[in-house]
């Protein structure tokens, strides 16, 4: 697959307000996220010096990742096809959106930003086996295409890498890069009385209907990332084939297999 899609950072034009943006977003959530957000992620935002100072350089960045666990970034001017954005996760090219949010966008956004790109999704892929189940994903969605299963398919990149909590012994945890990059998100996810939190379950989240414009009403609880990516291992074909003779579930509807984790 040719690099579709891909254009440069153009680091020089940003302006200080984009930084400035940068800088007030980076603090708002690495000011509340300690504690609420799984400590792989911290570790990763450590070990890729994503820090405060700015918009991150692109390629510097790419080079400390891939040194980890063979990823890069490559810069996008937005949403791209989703054929040319699963072939780059399958290569292990992680599309970042290039622009930075206008303060008047800074609670909500419709489409991602370089904040939500790089400050929400970037830090896990340091970890081995998120980053093989990213690559996993982008060979996941080549198949689904195939097959007509993408409507399916996205909801497991819904409910796992934009919006999924992991259980750890102090407690729930987000790692979900949609909740990690969201002031509101980030607290109502994990305080709020109102949202179901139920045991990740890889067919029941394949027939799970989500929002785009709200918070979430059920968020899905992985116990680890290896456990998350030895549940996505098999083959989808005959699993798509079963999940389509079953109802889609409405985005706040429980049904009785369903397990309930509290906090
Ligand atoms: N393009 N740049 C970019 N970033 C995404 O997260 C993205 C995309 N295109 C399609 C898409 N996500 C979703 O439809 C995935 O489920 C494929
Ligand atoms: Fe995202």
């Amino acid at each position: 697959m040719k690099m579709d899609g891909v254009i440069d950072q153009a680091y020089e034009s940003y302006t200080d307000e984009d930084h400035a943006v940068w800088r007030e977003l980076y603090n708002r959530q690495t000011a509340l996220l300690p504690g609420r957000v799984c400590k792989e992620f911290l570790g990763g935002l450590k070990a890729l010096a994503i820090a405060e100072d700015g918009i991150p350089e692109f390629t510097r960045l790419s080079d400390a990742l891939e040194l980890l666990t063979g990823w890069r970034i490559v810069a996008v001017p937005g949403l791209i096809p989703e054929e040319i954005f699963f072939a780059h996760l399958a290569a292990r090219r992680f599309p970042v959106t290039n622009w930075i949010r206008k303060r008047e966008s800074m609670d909500y956004l419709q489409e991602p930003d370089v904040f939500h790109d790089l400050f929400g999704h970037v830090p896990l892929l340091t970890n081995p086996f998120f980053a093989d189940y990213m690559a996993a994903y982008g060979r996941g969605g080549i198949k689904a295409m195939g097959l007509g299963a993408l409507d399916m398919l996205a909801r497991l990149y819904w409910y796992t890498v934009e919006f999924g909590l992991i259980e750890t012994p102090d407690g729930l945890r987000i790692f979900g890069a949609g909740i990690a990059s969201s002031k509101g998100e980030s607290l109502y996810c994990l305080d709020d009385p109102s949202p179901n939190r139920i045991r990740f379950d890889l067919k029941r989240i394949l027939r799970s209907r989500y929002r785009i414009d709200d918070y979430q009403e059920t968020y899905f609880v992985i116990e680890s990332f290896d456990s998350l990516v030895a549940a996505t291992l098999p083959d989808f074909r005959p699993i798509y084939d079963e999940v389509r003779n079953h109802d889609e579930i409405p985005a706040g509807a429980l049904i009785p297999e369903d397990l309930s984790i509290s906090g």
